[in-house]
């Protein structure tokens, strides 16, 4: 294995502490100003009180697994190895394979929570719930070998359980594998990376990585690889397939994005999280006469619900509700002064709203009983008592309204018009039902490729700009983007998820976008909806007739924060889908290990991953791969 190239994870200008350079947007740089004016503390300024990060954990080779420990090894010194014998590539993919575990648990627990839901709705156990697409339900049952003509509750419970079954590690095998080419699948039986069972597969990781199992760093990146795919093709797609079916399937809808849509008269309520269960319920409670009556009895205009993160990025694929921003943004809605309620699920939420909600007049309120934040108020939603929690919940944030100090109000910006709801069957349908035109743009050149851009802020890189500028870059190439998670609401203020900026596209691209009204950036939902992504995929691949790794597609997580970024990149590249990185995962204290991910993945599943802090510079890369992509399907440009 060679050495990895250092100079591609060199620290470049988008990649500075805080100190170094402005790190935020404008309308963030006005309310960080403000709330260091009141002595309030980000996470800007945290992660400047931990600068310099510990640069042994940073390249993964600190252990703190057992009480022998923990240890900090130095290659090339006399500490390079544990108490327990581990030198730095059995440390490092260890650290990494439990990351990665991380990141499956928490996509896959939350898609449980949904299939669970399901069952609740087929036994009449959820009031509040209810089946908005049953033909999606249908067609799923049938899709997994289910009945599927029968009472619509029936079908649903007989679905739910069996996606229960993929749970567990007695079941017929993950129900969604049957969408994979051939091809992938026999790839993933051979190398003994084919899911067993979603939950079986991290919890196989945690085994495999205690003192004294699988010492194989090699072994341990596999097990790594099969632990994400359970998620990507197990967890997260129950997630998105069951939010379809409960809440309906996306289609392409107008909205807003950025602080602009939190309103000075009326009671706002923010939802935070990723899962859609709770924020519904809430949006339905809003709806509600009597509690509109109480919120003008209290002065306010209305009751005025919007987004943030994941949470966010599912009320605006499905329901057009506006998203006030991402995983970077929470913190600063509260220092407009006008946030009445941040309702939050779990993952991605920031302890530090707990603390920031007592300097306002803002409810700080946790629904699930997975998510404790001590100091929050606190009301644990069931599927029995959605519906009746979130009438009291609403009312929280309609007293908490009768206390908002106006002379603390500043809302820092207009909203943005954006568009989303680009859920496949909403691309598919635009294309007649078949991915034939796709396919033919495809080979004609007018669409040279695709690539999904996902993932989070992280405080460490200039807010947005990644995200934005690899945007760019690639739809000038006539490279079509999707967008999930974090990286929506950046390209939203960019004034990219509108079909207006197909001006900012190549001449093929354009064209299409003109020809369908469409964005060249299109919005496909929230970090579990990445399994759309790579759905697509699947029937792209099975539509031309090669395995996934030949199509001219990448991905890209320019601003990572979390262990389920981890998940997806590794699952997308185990899926053959190479995928682009603005941040290296904490891994390069292993050389071994570094090139496995950067070079000797490709010989094994067909893709790797491209490290690269530069957005400009990974455009170019991302362009060359497409391009080689075309070359070998003898596609031309
Ligand atoms: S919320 S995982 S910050 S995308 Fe899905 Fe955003 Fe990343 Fe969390």
């Amino acid at each position: 294995m060679s050495e990895p190239k250092k100079s591609e994870f060199e620290k470049s200008e988008f990649h500075k502490t805080a100190a170094e350079c402005t790190m935020w947007t404008e309308e963030a740089g006005r309310l960080i100003e403000k709330a260091r004016g009141q002595g309030l503390s980000l996470a800007w300024d945290r992660l400047e009180k931990q600068t310099p990060q510990c640069n042994i954990c940073e390249q993964g080779l600190s252990c703190a697994k057992c009480v022998m420990g923990p240890c900090r090894l130095i290659p090339g010194l006399d500490r390079d190895k544990g108490v327990c014998g581990a030198g730095a590539d059995l440390t490092v993919a260890r650290n990494f394979g439990r990351f990665v575990a991380g990141g499956s648990a928490a996509h896959s627990d939350h898609g449980r929570d949904l299939v669970e839901v399901l069952h609740h709705i087929g036994s009449g156990g959820a009031p509040g719930y209810e089946i908005r697409d049953e033909a999606k339900l249908r067609r799923l049952a049938a899709e997994v070998g289910l009945e599927s003509s029968g009472e619509v509750k029936a079908v649903a419970k007989a679905l739910a359980r069996r996606l229960g079954e993929d749970f567990s590690s007695f079941g017929p095998g993950l129900a969604f594998l049957q969408r994979l080419p051939a091809a992938r699948k026999a790839l993933w039986d051979k190398l003994n990376i084919t899911p067993r069972g979603i939950d079986r597969e991290p919890v196989e990781m945690l085994h495999r990585t205690h003192m004294g199992v699988d010492c194989d760093p090699v072994s341990l990146c596999l097990q790594a690889a099969r632990t994400a795919l359970a998620d990507g093709w197990g967890g997260s797609m129950a997630g998105t397939e069951i939010s379809d079916v409960i809440f309906g399937t996306p289609a392409p809808n107008k909205s807003r994005v950025n602080l602009g849509v939190i309103k000075k008269d009326q009671v706002n309520i923010l939802v935070h999280g990723h899962n859609p269960l709770v924020s519904e319920m809430i949006l339905a409670a809003a709806a509600d006469p009597k509690l509109l009556q109480a919120a003008r009895e209290a002065g306010a205009a209305g009751l005025n619900v919007a987004g943030l993160c994941c949470t966010g990025n599912e009320l605006l694929m499905r329901r057009g509700i506006p998203i006030a921003g991402n995983n970077m943004m929470t913190e600063l809605t509260m220092v407009t002064g006008a946030v009445e309620a941040i309702v939050a699920d779990y993952q991605c939420i920031m302890p530090s709203l707990v603390d920031l909600a007592q300097c306002f007049h803002t409810k700080f309120i946790t629904t699930s009983d997975k998510a404790h934040f001590p100091g929050a108020e606190t009301f644990h939603f069931t599927p029995e008592n959605a519906r009746e929690l979130a009438g009291r919940v609403v009312g929280l944030a309609i007293e908490a309204f009768k206390k908002r100090d106006p002379a603390r109000v500043d809302i820092p910006a207009e909203p943005i018009e954006i568009m989303s709801g680009f859920s496949n069957e909403a691309i598919l349908g635009a294309l007649g039902g078949t991915p034939a035109p796709l396919i033919e743009a495809l080979k004609a050149g007018t669409l040279r490729g695709a690539v999904g851009i996902v993932g989070c802020n992280n405080p460490k890189l200039k807010q947005d700009y990644s995200h934005v500028t690899l945007a760019r870059e690639l739809i000038k190439r006539d490279i079509l983007v999707l967008v999930t998670g974090c990286a929506t609401s950046a390209m939203g203020k960019a004034g990219l998820l509108v079909p207006e900026a197909a001006a900012q596209a190549g001449p093929g691209l354009a064209g299409l976008c003109r020809t369908l009204g469409i964005p060249p950036v299109l919005h496909v939902g929230s970090c579990v909806d990445n399994s759309r992504i790579i759905h697509l995929c699947a029937v792209l691949a099975n539509a031309v007739g090669v395995d996934i790794d030949a199509l001219p597609v990448a991905a890209s997580a320019p601003e990572w924060y979390s262990e389920k970024a981890a998940a997806i990149g590794l699952y997308a590249v185990a899926t053959g889908v190479t995928t682009h990185l603005g941040l290296p995962p904490m891994i390069l204290g292993s050389p071994a290990v570094t090139d496995l991910a950067v070079n000797g993945l490709k010989d094994v599943v067909g893709a790797a991953f491209l490290v690269e802090p530069d957005p400009i510079r990974a455009g170019e890369k991302i362009d060359a791969h497409i391009s080689a992509k075309r070359q070998a399907l003898g596609l031309s440009g």
